[in-house]
């Protein structure tokens, strides 16, 4: 090899030092291959060990609840000074209000940017009115699961009681005609079918929960399974 081929791969094999160090660097800031390690949610979309999905799978227990809004009846109780029942119309009645969100699943996928419209629960809150006990939030579906939140989670202002996704009505597959939309939290936590919200002050650990899932299952903590 000539002095001159040497010089040119030296200088060559400096060019893909420099580039695999920006590599590197840009790595470093994405965090990349921390599985594991907490997610930046300012930084990151993508919670730690999820993959990004285009479709929707559906996740039940396998029993789709047949689809009756005659018969459908929505009842919120517990300890609250208004309990509510009601049926079909008189959910629609209530304000709207529509969010956009990433879904993810304790499984391992994500699902960017659905569209949802349902009933805040804010709203909610503001007729029941919880007594200052309720520290708890159990939610009931028509199939047997149930699934528990705290009451502070259950306050924020992007939890819904969904009935519309990306436009349509939500199929009885994804959970129609009403499920909880808790987009902050594994998917798991967002009951299909809803027939009843309980508040409660004791905790009531839910059909996954029992399982050994994690009682609060927040996706940028990987919180899947509980330590026990
Ligand atoms: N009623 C009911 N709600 C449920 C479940 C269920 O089995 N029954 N599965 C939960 C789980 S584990 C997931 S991941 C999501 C799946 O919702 P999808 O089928 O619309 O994707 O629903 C959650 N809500
Ligand atoms: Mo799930």
């Amino acid at each position: 090899m000539s002095d001159e081929d040497k010089d040119t791969e030296n200088e060559a094999s400096g060019q893909q030092r420099q580039k695999l160090i920006v590599t590197k660097q840009k790595w470093a800031r994405d965090g990349r291959l921390l599985t594991g390690a907490p997610g930046d949610k300012a930084r990151d979309r993508l919670p730690p060990g999820q993959r990004i999905v285009k479709d929707w799978p559906v996740l039940d227990l396998g029993v789709t609840p047949k689809l009756d809004l005659e018969k459908w009846r929505l009842r919120i109780d517990g300890a609250v000074t208004n309990r509510v029942i009601w049926n079909w119309n008189e959910f629609l009645d209530q304000p709207h209000l529509e969010i956009t969100s990433d879904i993810h699943c304790v499984t391992g996928w994500s699902r960017y940017d659905n569209r949802w419209v349902g009933i805040p629960a804010h709203h909610i809150l503001s007729l029941v009115q919880p007594s200052p006990e309720a520290k708890h939030c159990i939610f009931y579906s028509r199939d047997g699961y149930t699934t528990n939140v705290s009451f502070d989670r259950f306050a924020e202002e992007n939890v819904l009681l969904a009935f519309k996704w990306n436009g349509d009505v939500l199929s009885a597959a994804h959970g129609g005609p009403v499920r909880i939309l808790m987009p902050d939290w594994y998917f798991w936590k967002s009951a299909k079918w809803l027939r009843r919200i309980e508040f409660s002050a004791e905790d009531k650990p839910g059909y996954w929960e029992i399982r050994g899932y994690h009682n609060e299952g927040d996706p940028w903590k990987e919180e899947r399974y509980s330590d026990e």
